[in-house]
């Protein structure tokens, strides 16, 4: 008997057509090799998708698989990550279980204050039990892992997996994602298998009451600094795992998904003017046709601003030359003189993004959750939050005081009572 285990595919994370295309196509492969091996069933721990309501040609091209992974018979079994997750049952992981395309494994038995009791969820054909909890957004996770009454779970017999989405102290990395971790010893013990989503890299590890914890990483990229590691790179893939009364095998499959071109510049005590020549002739060598380009350039300008480096005309030369994208990462680059650099965008949300991203390489500061991509997110999130409209009914002392909270939630802080 076998499983596949697949996650973070973060359907609908790109924004360039090129690139579209190869998410769906690494998708679409994944599970035709599914297909092709006849697994008995596909576990999903999450983040399949980039956001909850994804744009309708993603909906379109996910359902149409998923439809034909259902007429194999192939039963997929799915938690809700921390992109895509809803709160209130609004995800289109809700309606993809409401078409029977695939199982959300988190059947809440009983819920009270102090406790959260699950079911399992037994796969008909080969009378594995499946149980699993969703990823929350940023900090709630652990609470909720807290109350899980993991005794009831671990009473059990049979061949149990557990179903997951959100990283274990024990694997930190310095490369992974910073946030929402958690010990192990949160998961019910002496289960088979413990197939994760969240970390972003291919990652096994045996445990000696935790037997293979098992990462298979994003499928293609869910950041934008997991293209930098695939032009570095990184193999991206998926996990089949062969069993029968006990884990027989674990394999990870890579899936290729594009070729690439990688460029990094120091640009520390450098006058801007040169950075640019350097850079400049550095893409004159490259053959970026059908690749795609990352520039990455980081460091403290000497002389000169950030916008005196030609980006906008790197980006059209090699654009000439048929690069299927080019991504620039300027989030590390600052210098001495400082600028408020205007941004542009297809839409309002792309140009927070662009102005966030360009501007706080300006900004000095020791708190690592403020400055570069962390720091875009967090002021975005924090923008998203105060900019919210004040509810019918609402007293105007109650909405300053929900804004209030969400900001004091998304930065992190603990207040005093
Ligand atoms: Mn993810």
């Amino acid at each position: 008997m076998q499983f596949a285990h697949m996650s973070d595919i973060h359907l609908g994370f790109q924004k360039q057509e090129n690139l579209q295309k190869i998410e769906q196509m690494v998708f679409e492969n994944a599970l035709d090799e599914c297909i092709k091996r006849k697994v008995d069933f596909i576990l999903i721990p999450g983040d399949l998708f980039h956001v909850n309501i994804p744009e309708m040609r993603v909906q379109k091209f996910a359902f149409a698989k998923f439809r034909q992974v259902h007429e194999h018979g192939i039963p997929v079994y799915v938690v809700y990550g921390s992109h895509d997750f809803s709160p209130v049952s609004n995800s289109v992981i809700d309606l993809l279980s409401a078409t029977g395309y695939i199982t959300k494994v988190t059947k809440v038995k009983e819920s009270t204050e102090e406790k959260i009791t699950l079911d399992f969820v037994t796969d008909e054909k080969t009378g594995v039990k499946i149980a699993g909890l969703p990823g929350l957004k940023v900090g709630k996770d652990e609470v909720y892992y807290q109350k899980l009454d993991r005794k009831h779970l671990e009473n059990q017999p049979g061949f149990k997996i557990f179903l997951f989405h959100g990283g274990i102290d024990e694997l930190k990395t310095e490369t992974g994602p910073e946030t929402d971790f958690m010990p192990l010893s949160l998961l019910p013990k002496g289960f088979k298998y413990y197939a994760g989503g969240h970390m972003h890299d291919f990652l096994h590890q045996k445990y000696q009451e935790y037997t293979h914890v098992v990462y298979p990483g994003t499928l293609f990229a869910g950041y934008h600094s997991d293209l930098e590691n695939n032009a570095n790179g990184k193999k991206r893939g998926m996990v089949f795992v062969e069993f029968e009364d006990t884990i027989k095998n674990i394999e990870f499959l890579p899936i290729d998904n594009a070729e690439y071109e990688i460029i990094e510049i120091d640009a520390a005590k450098k006058r801007s003017e040169d950075v640019n020549t350097e850079l400049l002739e550095k893409i004159r060598t490259l053959e970026p046709g059908n690749k795609i380009v990352i520039i990455k350039i980081e460091g403290e300008l000497s002389e000169g601003k950030t916008t005196d480096i030609e980006f906008t005309k790197i980006k059209d030369e090699l654009q000439q030359k048929l690069a299927l994208d080019i991504k620039i990462n300027r989030n590390q680059l600052t210098s001495k003189e400082y600028t408020i650099t205007q941004a542009n965008g297809k839409d309002k949300y792309e140009i927070e993004t662009n102005i966030f991203s360009e501007n706080i390489g300006e900004i000095r500061l020791e708190e690592k959750a403020l400055v570069g991509n962390t720091g875009v997110q967090t002021a975005k999130k924090l923008l998203k939050e105060t900019t919210q409209p004040i509810l019918l009914n609402e007293k105007k002392s109650d909405y300053n005081k929900r804004i209030e909270q969400s900001a004091i939630e998304i930065l992190g802080l603990k207040v005093e009572e």
